[in-house]
């Protein structure tokens, strides 16, 4: 079954945010943000901009009915800063007037008087400096302490991994309505309708039954609409809520780019242990998380990075302790593998400076160390189907690893300003939230007397496709055609208490829920068709529309089978409710089972670097995919594909820089860099290992969201690999991503390269 979108898309008939139609008395709204990163908030000028032609009212943080507090996990984020300010573009009085361009003009005429307080940036400093968020988190395996001096080799190092904006193409916004008694309905780009709903409620003070969320879909997420949708949502109720008049307020790029929060950089400690067969005995990190002014989803991201702090890997002896640590940015948040990506990188570092320094190829390393069937990760769960070594074994026979290498180093050999450069990538990636009790979905069913079916579900639509997976799984269940079946808008007062779309278990919640639905209304269907067609239950199906005996075409179809059960007053409507069968985790030991399942694979990634100026091409990204039985091989196709190549983008070329007041400098398209056609690899191969699938994936198929973005990890071993072939003595820090400017730098003696990049420069400006 085709994406059901993409037609639309093109067409430009799909309705975002921006495309709902103003209605009239829309106020436009625009954020006064935190000109300083730190300091205490004395003033707030308002009345020049009060006069500014179409203003209608500035709100700030007094006009606030309820609580002043949007914080997820921590209570520790104002809605509009009160008091003080802790990051650059920190919202802090809203203008509502008649059009958009007026409202932006009047933002200029607003002052405030803030008393600069020490800015930090740095994740350790804060760590120095006591700035946590949460108290630190351990996981641990086994006696690494006690290990240490049964280890053959040992090595030490740290890592470092940017930063990721998630440049969605869609910016953050909202529209929001007044409704009679009080309430508010918000259009919201958001990937969690109840998050928006439950603190718009506390926000204005009142239940959040008096507030309804509706999405239709977004122009991608990736992470950065799971929680930091609510204040934009949020913004525009109150606008709304206040003077009772529509009020719409979208970002534009750059304002998004600066106000909003991003994948977290993390800085790290690793030290690993092996024997002399090349067994990990011990493996021990430190993460600096920079979590930037408030919590946000810091500390759900942080214990991710634990989960997933030794990847593919079986480690007997694990110590991973992380801290989040609070710091003048923007709150940083989910971002598409949710902290996995961070940990996994500094696994696959300390395994490259392994192999290194004893002249062994990462790869025998990593083989030999790969999770086996009833493995336990460091959390007491243990690998069940573990596909790690058949996703890998597949792409050494499919691939011939062998041979890519000789390939590389003959080229190599050949060749003095352009090296080629060769990594593997194994991914491990659990599916589920980590909090268990968010691994629940419900689904309301309609079908209506002409055979149409309604499905809602609490699935965001955000280009992944969920809406044509869902309406697969309907379709298939009741046996009927999918053009029959509409996948509704996204809204709370169809279906309520949602968790957010993310965890990359949207398609599996959501998804179960819809088939329990649909089971149950055939189930009723047929128990109907019994009675009125005199008919035997056993044998009884519906496939294709037509209603079948024992394999013989009965008296009735769909169409028919609908219209009698209504007449016979049988119910058409079910809403069912699904919960993650046998999860649990304990937060305070550390240990449970909290994933559904894991999702495995292993990536080969080929470039061709230039050694003069440092640019580099991927010739090729080969991967061996576990998608278990794909409901849609197409839809999951453009995962993997996007995944990738989103991962390839953090390692190598998106690069945030902020400066020590804590402002982006990196603001813009102009200097943030992310993949297009161009810089994508040459080629994408991707294979289908061929597995059972997951029976607690939905249909088997499993979730495709964020396990292939790690495959983009690889890229930076690939470029530190043709570095390595250019210049065999020297060992690039472990600092990711690794751009064009930062190879040319690892490619030449310290001087070297900073003279061809400053001539550079120069030369440019
Ligand atoms: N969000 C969340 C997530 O709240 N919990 C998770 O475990 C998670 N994992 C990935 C992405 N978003
Ligand atoms: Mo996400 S990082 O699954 O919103």
């Amino acid at each position: 079954m085709n994406h059901l979108d993409p037609v639309r898309h093109v067409r430009g008939e799909s309705q975002y945010l921006d495309d709902v139609p103003v209605q009239q008395g829309t106020l436009y709204a625009a954020v006064f943000e935190s000109p300083l990163a730190h300091g205490v908030l004395r003033a707030i000028h308002l009345s020049e901009a009060r006069q500014a032609p179409g203003v209608f009212r500035i709100l700030t943080a007094a006009d606030i009915p309820g609580e002043n507090q949007i914080g997820g996990i921590v209570p520790d984020e104002p809605l509009l800063a009160e008091g003080h300010v802790h990051f650059r573009g920190q919202p802090v009085a809203l203008v509502l007037a008649d059009t958009e361009h007026q409202a932006q003009a009047a933002l200029r005429l607003i002052r405030a008087d803030i008393d600069p307080l020490p800015i930090i940036t740095d994740p350790r400093v804060a760590a120095a400096q006591g700035e946590l968020i949460v108290p630190p988190r351990t996981f641990r395996l086994g006696d690494p302490d006690a290990i240490w001096s049964q280890c053959a080799h040992i090595f030490e190092g740290e890592a470092e991994s940017g930063g990721q904006e998630h440049l969605y193409i869609e910016t953050q916004g909202a529209y929001a309505f007044p409704t009679e008694m009080g309430g508010v309905r918000i259009i919201s780009s958001t990937q969690g309708p109840t998050a928006v709903q439950r603190h718009t409620a506390h926000v204005l003070g009142i239940g959040m039954h008096q507030i309804e969320v509706d999405v239709t879909r977004l122009g991608g997420g990736f992470g950065g609409k799971e929680d930091q949708a609510t204040t934009w949502g949020a913004l525009a109720a109150l606008g709304a809520f206040v003077v009772r008049r529509p009020v719409k307020l979208v970002l534009d790029r750059m304002a998004d780019m600066r106000m909003t929060g991003k994948r977290h950089p993390y800085s790290s400690d690793f030290r690993i242990g092996l024997d002399e067969n090349l067994r990990i005995l011990a493996y021990e990190v430190t993460f600096y998380q920079n979590a930037g002014a408030a919590a946000d989803l810091s500390p759900a991201v942080l214990e991710r990075t634990l989960f997933h702090a030794t990847n593919a890997y079986f480690i007997p002896n694990v110590k991973v302790t992380a801290y989040s640590c609070r710091t003048n940015l923007p709150p940083n948040t989910a971002f598409r593998g949710f902290g996995g990506p961070q940990g996994m990188f500094v696994m696959e570092s300390a395994i490259v400076k392994a192999a290194e320094t004893l002249g062994v190829s990462p790869s025998e390393i990593q083989r030999r160390n790969l999770l086996r069937e009833n493995d336990l990760f460091s959390y007491r769960q243990p690998a069940e189907m573990c596909n790690a070594g058949l996703a890998w074994d597949t792409a050494a026979n499919l691939y011939d690893l062998p041979k890519l290498r000789q390939e590389v180093d003959v080229f190599n050999q050949q060749n003095e300003q352009l090296k080629k450069g060769l990594s593997v990538m194994p991914i491990c990636f659990g599916i589920s939230f980590t909090k268990t009790p968010m691994n629940q979905a419900r689904a309301l069913v309609h079908i209506y007397t002409d055979g149409s079916v309604g499905v809602s579900t609490g699935a965001v639509e955000m280009g992944q496709g969920v809406n044509t997976k869902i309406a697969q799984v309907a379709a298939q269940t009741l046996g009927i055609s999918p053009s029959r079946i509409k996948v509704e808008s996204t809204n709370t007062t169809r279906v309520a208490n949602t968790s957010p779309s993310a965890a990359s278990a949207t398609a599996d919640l959501n998804g179960k829920a819809t088939q329990m639905a649909c089971e149950a209304l055939r189930e009723r269907l047929l128990r109907h068709a019994v009675l009125e067609y005199t008919l035997n239950y056993e044998g009884l199906e519906i496939r294709d529309e037509q209603v079948l005996a024992a394999g013989v075409p009965a008296d009735t179809n769909w169409e028919k089978l609908v219209s009698s059960a209504y007449w016979k007053r049988v119910s058409l409507t079910e809403n069912a409710h699904y919960a993650t069968p046998d999860i649990h985790f304990d937060p305070v030991t550390n240990q449970g089972y909290p994933f559904a399942y894991h999702v495995y694979g292993t990536a080969y990634t080929t470039v061709t670097l230039d050694c003069l100026r440092g640019t580099y091409t991927f010739d090729a990204l080969r991967i061996v995919h576990d998608f278990g039985e794909s409901m849609n091989p197409a839809i999951d196709l453009g995962q993997i594909e996007g995944g990738a190549v989103q991962g390839i983008g953090w390692m190598t070329m998106e690069e945030l820089i902020y400066n020590e007041e804590g402002r982006l400098l990196s603001n813009s398209l102009n200097s943030y860099k992310i993949p297009d056609l161009y810089s994508v690899p040459q080629r994408i191969d991707v294979h289908f290992l061929e597995t059972p699938g997951h029976p607690r994936a939905i249909l088997r198929s499993k979730a495709v969201g964020e396990p292939p973005l790690m495959y983009g990890i690889g890229a930076y071993f690939a470029v530190r690999d043709a570095i390595s072939a250019f210049r065999p003595a020297h060992r690039p820090t472990f600092s990711a991503p690794i751009t064009p400017e930062k190879a040319l730098l690892n490619l030449y003696p310290s001087g070297v390269a900073e003279e061809v990049v400053r001539l550079a420069s120069s030369t440019v400006a």
